[in-house]
């Protein structure tokens, strides 16, 4: 997989277009929909530029009666149609983020009550079901707790970028990562990924990022250097108060990213109507 910015130059400019379009007021990255089933020219236009720039945006819906079918209608006016048909998927491509009683879905954390840390969407994915954009959509909060954070990976980049070179070489290792296959009763259910944590993904010639600072099951590259570097990304994502956000996410309101880092924290359930996020990992960026 090529490295990103084999010229200085071009790196320059992009970072520096990168800095200039970044505002902290989360509300510059607020599009309210008035119709989801027909995205107005200008919520359209602002949705890909503010993906393009930013790697995400902030959506904001009225109430409806079919979650589902809303969701997937204004994704795919967006492009994206082509989703990754992993575990627990349904057919219209979403899957419900909410706590699970079943006990194989309930090995994974998205599906429990608990804290998930700092990844991007699909990280384990072969090429070609590499996620380029994720989805997030809030039909029901939780009780208390349950709140989203994200930074844009490019923008992660940057920052080792300006601290080290070095750092930025051992992340593009091409081995930097692996993840071990998901065997069970003897069945591949996913064969083992390995591969850089920063790369230029061809297909959409963008920065991408693979990565889980879950550390149980992941093998990094035996170095010095990569251990090093892995150890600066972790130490940084505790203190970039300066480039995130955190959210909890109320009722009719959603993230579009092309899948940029991000986490949740715990969340208690009102037992009644327990937190239900709608999820869409799809294989092209928004912009
Ligand atoms: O529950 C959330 O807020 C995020 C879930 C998530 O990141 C995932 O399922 O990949
Ligand atoms: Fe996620």
């Amino acid at each position: 997989m090529a490295k990103p910015f084999e010229d200085t130059a071009l790196y320059e400019s992009w970072r520096d277009a990168k800095l200039s379009n970044f505002s902290t007021r989360l509300d510059n990255y607020l599009v309210e929909i008035k119709d989801p089933l027909k995205l107005s020219s200008t919520e359209f236009e602002k949705i890909r530029k503010t993906c393009g720039e930013s790697s995400f945006c902030l959506i904001k819906i009225k109430e409806q009666s079919d979650y589902a079918s809303v969701i997937n209608k204004i994704n795919s006016q967006l492009g994206l149609i082509d989703y990754d048909k992993h575990l627990y998927v349904k057919t219209n491509g979403l899957a419900s983020i909410t706590v699970s009683k079943k006990t194989d879905q309930s090995e994974f954390i998205p599906y429990t009550d608990r804290e998930l840390g700092w990844h991007t969407d699909g990280y384990y994915n072969e090429e070609e079901n590499r996620v380029r954009s994720f989805t997030l959509f809030c039909v029901n909060p939780s009780l208390s707790g349950g709140e989203t954070s994200w930074v844009d990976h490019e923008l992660i980049y940057i920052k080792l970028y300006e601290e080290s070179r070095d750092i930025i070489e051992a992340l593009c290792h091409p081995k930097a990562m692996t993840i071990p296959a998901n065997i069970v009763n003897d069945k591949t259910l996913r064969p083992e990924s390995t591969g850089p944590i920063f790369f230029n993904d061809h297909t959409s010639n963008a920065l991408y990022m693979r990565y889980t600072q879950r550390k149980k099951n992941i093998q990094f590259h035996d170095s010095l250097e990569i251990s090093q570097a892995v150890e600066a990304l972790d130490k940084l994502l505790e203190d970039i108060d300066d480039i995130k956000f955190s959210h909890r996410f109320n009722r009719n309101e959603g993230l579009l990213t092309n899948n940029v880092l991000h986490k949740r924290t715990s969340f208690i359930d009102n037992p009644d109507q327990p937190r239900l996020l709608l999820r869409g990992r799809y294989f092209n960026r928004i912009n």
